[in-house]
């Protein structure tokens, strides 16, 4: 048997394959309910690049590309996402053939360095349309992963992360509107100048509510006033304090992490299934915050899932203003065992007031995981159409 024929009948066999007919690119900008401000800048409205894959058959498949318009969360961003997307992730698919799967991306898009949430959306995508096509859900999907016995949630408890406010009186009023709705835990964003005296102030006003704080980066072991702060932070029984230092800057928080009680956790620093093991062997962390966008997409977020699960090492699901449609995915993956942890996977109300999809709500302090197949939700082409700034379609030529 060929080669090729052989190519055929594995991609035969393989039941989330299908034959794209046309891809498109769309560019949405949502406006946020209020400004969210971290230590690397302040977003007013969330710009984002949805992909929509449209299937020989008819089955529509969507993803959400996680990339800013601006490199500061890292160094994607979403003209760069396209661009990469248009010129070199799609004609590589493409040169593989005519059929594609989810399960076939990761490895074909390999040689391409880096552009972890392009691939993540393409990925994505792939991987919505081809369980569509086959009637099963994202949930049911990844819990075929899981070891004999263990189950995914039906309701995944919801976190909330709270920007940098202009006051401590404004912080406080936000916090206690997110306590009241039922978020059974805080995320505080802390940067130099804004640490131990909002912290104190919310542990004073509101107890012991589950407590967490996240520097985006903002600290550096090198400058003695960053790591008393931290240290500082010890006295208020956080669950985490996440990525306080630079990504790459493995040594630092191996060092960090002598001075302090509170765990830490890495967000930016973990790009890969390799580099959570790595981090966790190092002694940079304890925790990992797991977003597919940036580990390359679900199917390296599940090999992550897998490695954690096995050696016991706390996982929560992060977020990046996803609406509807990278929320419904999101909330498939903080389904599964190994998120011990509450996630910053929240409300729709939490962001935006019109969702691209039906919103998720908080109910119990925790929101429901989609059962449809595929992503779980249909889009809003009203809504969608509202916010829409730029439409793209690539074919297969
Ligand atoms: C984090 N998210 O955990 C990120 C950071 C973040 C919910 O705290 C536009 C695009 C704005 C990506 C703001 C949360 C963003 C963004 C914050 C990511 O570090
Ligand atoms: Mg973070």
């Amino acid at each position: 048997m060929s080669a090729s024929t052989l190519e055929r009948l594995d991609l035969a066999e393989d039941p989330l394959a299908l034959t794209p007919s046309r891809i498109d690119l769309v560019e949405v900008g949502l406006p946020l309910v209020r400004p969210f401000r971290t230590s690397f800048g302040t977003s007013t409205t969330r710009a984002a690049l949805l992909l929509r894959v449209e299937t020989a058959d008819g089955v529509v498949g969507w993803s959400e590309c996680a990339a800013d318009p601006e490199p500061l969360y890292s160094e994607e961003y979403l003209a760069g996402a396209e661009h990469v997307l248009l010129e070199h992730l799609l004609p590589r698919l493409a040169a593989s053939g005519r059929r594609w799967s989810a399960g076939g991306v990761a490895d074909l898009l390999a040689p391409i360095a880096g552009h972890r949430m392009a691939k993540a959306a393409l990925e994505t995508a792939l991987l919505d349309a081809g369980l569509r096509a086959i009637g099963r859900s994202f949930v049911d999907h990844f819990a075929q992963t899981l070891p004999a016995g263990a189950t995914p949630q039906a309701r995944v408890p919801a976190g909330v992360s709270v920007g940098i406010a202009d006051s401590l009186d404004a912080l406080l009023a936000e916090v206690a509107e997110y306590v009241d709705r039922g978020y059974v835990r805080i995320k505080l964003k802390i940067e130099p100048g804004w640490d131990v005296d909002p912290v104190r102030e919310v542990r004073r006003s509101f107890g012991d509510i589950a407590l967490q704080v996240d520097a985006n980066a903002a600290y550096r072991i090198d400058v003695a006033e960053h790591v008393a702060a931290l240290v500082a932070l010890d006295e208020f029984d956080l669950l985490l304090v996440e990525q306080p230092l630079a990504a790459e800057d493995l040594a630092g928080h191996v060092a960090l992490a002598r001075h302090l009680a509170t765990p830490i956790c890495l967000d930016e620093s973990v790009r890969s299934v390799r580099d959570a093991r790595g981090a966790v062997e190092l002694g940079a962390c304890h925790i990992v915050n797991v977003k597919p966008a940036r580990v390359g997409g679900y199917l390296e977020a599940l090999h992550l899932h897998a490695w954690a699960l096995g050696s016991g090492v706390p996982l929560w699901c992060g977020g990046m203003l996803e609406t509807g449609i990278g929320r419904a995915a999101n909330l498939a993956l903080a389904a599964l065992p190994g998120f011990t942890l509450p996630g910053d996977v929240s409300a729709s109300d939490r962001y935006y007031a019109r969702d691209l999809t039906t919103p998720f709500e908080l109910n119990g302090g925790a929101i429901a995981v989609p059962t449809g197949a595929g992503i779980g939700v249909a889009v809003d082409d009203d809504a969608l159409a509202a916010v829409t700034r730029r439409r793209h379609t690539w074919t297969p030529s």
